[in-house]
Formats: C-alpha cells, sequence, structure tokens
C-alpha cells in the first residue's frame, strides 16, 4: 500500500493527495509529517521537506515526480489527456502556477502564518512578480477573453475501449496488435482469444480492452493493424463507460 506523508496545509502535499483521491488509488497517509532539518528526517528526504511517497519500501519525493509516477503506475483513470501537445499544455499550467505563483507568494507565508511582519521590500517585490502573470495570463490571453470550448467530436472522446477482431491464427499476430498498439501510446487492460485453437491460419476472434484512449487514435491503430495483414475483418469497436 502506498503511504503518503506530509501535512494538510502544504499545497506540494494536497497536490499528490488530490491526484491519489481523483485516481481512486488506495493510500495511507500520515498527516503528522513536518519538514525538518534533523539528519533522521533528511534521511527520508534530502531537502527536508514534504510530501514524500513511501512505494514498497522506496521513498519518492517531489511532487511533480509523484504525480507522474501516478500517473505511469495507475494510467486506469488518467489526469493528463492523451494528445502530446494537451499534455504539455497541462505541465505547462503546473510549472507556471509552482514557479510564478506558489513561490511568489510563498515569501508572504512566514508573515502569514507566524505572524511576523514582512518588509515593505518583500511585499512589492511579491506585488511586481506575482503582477507579471495578470498581466499576461499563462493561457496567453486575459480570462475574460478566453473562447468557450467547442463540444469535441466524438473521436476524441476519451475512455477505455472494447475492441472485437477477427485474427488470422498465426504465430506473432499478438505481438503485431500490441506494437501497433503501443505506437499509439494504447494501453491494453487485457487480450484474449475466443473459442480453441483450430488448424494455423484459421481465423479466431480476439478481444482488446484498452485503457483510457480516443478513438482517433484507436482507429490509427486498428488502420495499421489492417494493413499488416492480421485482421479478417473490421474490427468492431465499443466505447466503455467507466463510473
Ligand atoms: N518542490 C517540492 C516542494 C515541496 C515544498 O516546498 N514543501 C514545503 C511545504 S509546502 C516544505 O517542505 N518546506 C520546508 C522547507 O522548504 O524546508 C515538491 O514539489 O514536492
Amino acid at each position: 500500500m502506498l503511504k503518503l506523508c506530509g501535512f494538510h496545509v502544504s499545497n506540494y502535499h494536497n497536490k499528490v493527495r488530490l491526484a491519489l483521491l481523483e485516481k481512486g488509488v488506495a493510500f495511507e497517509e500520515d498527516s503528522n509529517c513536518l519538514p525538518s532539518q534533523k539528519d533522521e528526517y533528511l534521511a527520508r528526504s534530502p531537502m527536508g521537506k514534504v510530501p514524500y511517497l513511501v512505494v514498497d519500501g522506496v521513498l519518492l519525493r517531489e511532487s511533480q515526480a509523484i504525480c507522474e509516477f501516478l500517473e505511469d503506475a495507475y494510467p486506469q483513470k488518467p489526469l493528463l489527456p492523451v494528445a502530446p501537445l494537451a499534455r504539455a499544455q497541462v505541465r505547462e499550467l503546473i510549472a507556471f502556477m509552482e514557479l510564478h505563483m506558489e513561490l511568489v507568494v510563498r515569501r508572504l507565508y512566514g508573515g502569514l502564518f507566524s505572524g511576523k511582519p514582512y518588509s515593505d521590500e518583500t511585499r512589492s517585490d511579491v506585488e511586481r512578480d506575482i503582477a507579471k502573470g495578470v498581466r499576461s495570463a499563462p493561457f496567453g490571453l486575459p480570462t475574460a477573453k478566453l473562447a468557450e470550448l467547442k463540444r469535441m467530436p466524438m473521436q476524441r472522446h476519451e475512455g477505455g475501449y472494447y475492441i472485437r477482431m477477427s485474427v488470422r491464427d498465426v504465430a506473432g499476430a499478438f505481438a503485431k496488435i500490441a506494437t501497433r498498439m503501443a505506437e499509439r501510446r494504447i494501453s491494453l487492460e487485457s487480450i484474449v482469444q475466443r473459442g480453441a485453437r483450430g488448424a494455423p491460419g484459421d481465423c479466431v476472434d480476439v478481444i482488446l480492452i484498452t485503457h483510457a484512449t480516443s478513438e482517433h487514435l484507436v482507429r490509427e491503430a486498428l488502420d495499421l493493424i489492417d494493413q499488416d495483414g492480421v485482421i479478417v475483418s473490421r474490427a468492431q469497436v465499443i466505447r466503455i463507460e467507466r463510473e
């Protein structure tokens, strides 16, 4: 079982906690774990920070590295979109928020939490730096000018897919199918052959269940599998609604 260590006021702790909750991954939590520069704590977190995640006895630090590990290890409910550019845009937004918002206003946290006054210089530095994000919004446009999103075409829908295909029963057919799926970044939950094996070259039904992906990627992979001469007739594709 994963164990998340940190405390609930920490944005970084909550970032990982939200990812775990959103993805529905079971985890234990020590929410009384505070940053420290003591040797005993530095052995667990080299910079003395929170959070860290314990994965089968291995300690993982840095919230972004932890979230990316969760995304890779638990792909069933992805938090990133599929398309490379859209994935990069999410990561871009995370970097904007962490580097240019959170780290800027953090200079005031001491004053806010401990009552220790901060100087006028700190205050005006923070105002100047946070204003950068207001003058030129992270999306490149002020929020008021953002266009309403158009409804996505069905082919862009992200979810799991059930795919049934009639396959020539020859050695290496499964490998070809799995390779073409992987080339389109489609992760397979299962691949099974229905019915008994006949003579080599006979047709058998093969059923694939994919993890979340989009229909256009499924269609592209199937076109390639078709060109490989592995499938006999057009595959049936059914989108799976989960939750
Ligand atoms: N880059 C780290 C930042 C973590 C961080 O700064 N955590 C704060 C608590 S919100 C902390 O431990 N501060 C104590 C310190 O910097 O010594 C991450 O993403 O996990």
